[in-house]
């Protein structure tokens, strides 16, 4: 009832030419979002990727047929977890069609992703400004769930400097990224030290994304 109200003063909001913001879109979902992310990090655990530039902040794992990782040498899509030499865990339908739904609200007809990253974020982590530019395929969104205690959001244009806008994602929102919004640079402050019933302290960050084939590696 309460979420509901807060919704209806949240309305949703095209943020840029190709960007839509669904407020709580996810919520009556949250139930079997929690049961997968417990699922999934059972089999393919949430850990820490280092990179150049350090640790990431952001604890990682990944469901479908291929999976983000990231080590020194940099960033791609694995068919295994790296960790497990196992195929990443199976991404569960009713998130697919979580996710296509959110898309075609958006108006990006018979969006069908392959890959979920997930994202978990501990009090003060984050995640620096960058892009996604890792799938092969441009046309597709990348819609992101948000889960749990709130994040402050920047993204801005296609060019790093750009002006940015900043929204906060509350539990259960989607944002669907495509079009002329698709390469926007973006990033999460780190995260303040809150609680939410589901998650305590942390939040978690789902995005489904299309990727292409020929990209992933072994
Ligand atoms: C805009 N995750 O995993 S979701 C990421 O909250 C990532 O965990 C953030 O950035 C998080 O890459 C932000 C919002 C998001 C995701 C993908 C995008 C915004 C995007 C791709 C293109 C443009
Ligand atoms: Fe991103």
């Amino acid at each position: 009832m309460m979420d509901d109200l807060f919704v209806s003063l949240r309305p949703r909001t095209v943020l840029a030419d190709g960007a839509a913001w669904l407020p709580g879109f996810a919520l009556p979902d949250a139930e079997v979002l929690h049961q997968a992310i417990a699922n999934v990090s059972a089999a393919a655990p949430f850990r820490h990727f280092r990179t150049r530039m350090g640790p990431m902040s952001a604890a990682m794992t990944s469901c479908g047929a291929c999976g983000w990782t990231a080590d020194p040498a940099g960033y791609r899509y694995s068919r295994t977890d790296p960790m497990t030499d196992q195929p990443w865990p199976d991404m569960p339908d009713a998130l697919r069609h979580l996710a296509a739904r959110a898309a075609a609200e958006a108006g990006y007809e018979a969006f069908d992703p392959v890959s979920c990253l997930i994202n978990r974020y501990a009090p003060g982590a984050g995640m620096g400004l960058h892009q996604d530019r890792d799938e092969g395929y441009p046309e597709a969104p990348v819609v992101s769930v948000s889960l749990g205690v709130p994040a402050r959001f920047s993204f801005g244009g296609s060019g790093r400097s750009d002006p940015k806008q900043i929204i906060d994602l509350l539990d259960g929102d989607v944002v669907v990224w495509g079009g002329a919004s698709r390469f926007a640079w973006h990033g999460v402050s780190p995260i303040r030290e809150t609680f939410h019933p589901q998650t305590g302290a942390m939040r978690y960050n789902l995005t489904f994304r299309a990727i292409n084939a020929a990209l992933f590696r072994p």
